[in-house]
């Protein structure tokens, strides 16, 4: 088999993961499956991502791209049929879903943690103090769970409403980032044993049939790639030519060619160094030159993003 062009940095139990795996599903692709440890040292991915710490990544050669607002549009336009955003317009679907999955993160956690119980102490540790800055452990989260309880179920009644005229996706007749957006919060929330409590709780039994439509796009064809040769590919690739530009220089002090730090301004927010390249209106471009790889794109959205110059 030959190695495919796509590879996914991932863990089984990352739901940002399981919404770009069920995109290569809706679109039916081959891609390359690298397994990453669910916390750092990530030493075989760090040369890559040069820090970034979030899960997924998606790599294209000597493209990286961070963050699922910078994936999904970047698979869409390497394999645009079938679209992933049909009857919105694709700035649309990912500024509704960037700010569904901004909202509700921490709630969907603390539902989470409600029925699932504590998780290993070194995870809790990491996630406070390197990724979440808040104490995801039962003990910590259980006095917001009515809260949360409701918060999210005022967000699944929307679904449920949007759903309610028998429709097969929120978009009408085909699956799209919209619908991945919603589904890969209730996978988190849903997993295990936890199914039945949750879709009580959340009267989720209107929609068990979209879930399971959702569900049944799949993961398109994986096949099991070691980190070594992610890092071969990367190395034998150049980064896809970007056309040096800073489309908002009121807002970023910095020219194509500067080095800058980009950074996530909510979780995770390890600065990543490299040179600009683009500032664009949806995604920010930077160079790194890795010892170990060489000549890198590093790709972010702009949207829970910050550019620094220095
Ligand atoms: N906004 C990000 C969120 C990604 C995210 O928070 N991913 C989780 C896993 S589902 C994560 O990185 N957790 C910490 C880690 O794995 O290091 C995206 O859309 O990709």
């Amino acid at each position: 088999m030959s190695t495919p062009q796509i590879i996914l940095h991932h863990y089984a139990f990352s739901p940002y993961a399981e919404k770009v795996r069920l995109v290569l599903g809706l679109k039916g692709l081959d891609w390359g499956s690298v397994d990453v440890a669910m916390m750092p040292p990530r030493p075989l991915l760090d040369p890559l991502a040069g820090g970034y710490r979030r899960i997924p990544v998606l790599q294209v050669g000597a493209d990286i791209y961070c963050d699922t607002h910078a994936i999904l549009p970047a698979l869409e336009r390497l394999a645009p049929e079938p679209s992933l955003y049909p009857g919105l317009a694709p700035a649309l679907a990912e500024g509704l879903t960037y700010g569904l999955e901004r909202d509700l993160w921490l709630a969907v956690i603390g539902i989470t943690v409600h029925f699932a119980g504590d998780l290993p102490e070194a995870f809790l540790r990491d996630r406070k103090d390197d990724y979440l800055y808040v104490d995801i452990s039962h003990a910590a989260m259980e006095p917001d769970f009515a809260r949360n309880a409701q918060r999210v179920a005022a967000w699944t009644s929307w679904l449920a409403e949007a759903l309610s005229d028998g429709r097969r996706f929120l978009a009408g007749d085909r699956a799209g980032a919209v619908d991945l957006a919603h589904y890969h919060l209730l996978w988190l929330m849903r997993g295990g044993e936890r199914a039945g409590a949750v879709d009580r709780l959340l009267g989720l039994e209107p929609i068990l049939g979209w879930i399971e439509r959702v569900a049944g796009l799949g993961h398109g064809r994986p096949q099991a790639m070691s980190a070594e040769a992610a890092l071969d590919a990367a190395r034998v690739a150049e980064p896809a030519p970007v056309a040096p530009v800073n489309a908002a220089p009121d807002l970023v002090a910095a020219a194509p060619g500067d080095a800058v730090t980009v950074k996530p301004d909510d979780f995770a927010r390890v600065p990543v160094e490299g040179r600009l390249v683009a500032v664009e209106p949806g995604r920010i471009v930077i160079r790194r030159d890795d010892p170990q790889v060489g000549a890198l794109h590093l790709h972010f959205p702009r949207a829970g993003f910050t550019v620094a110059k220095g």
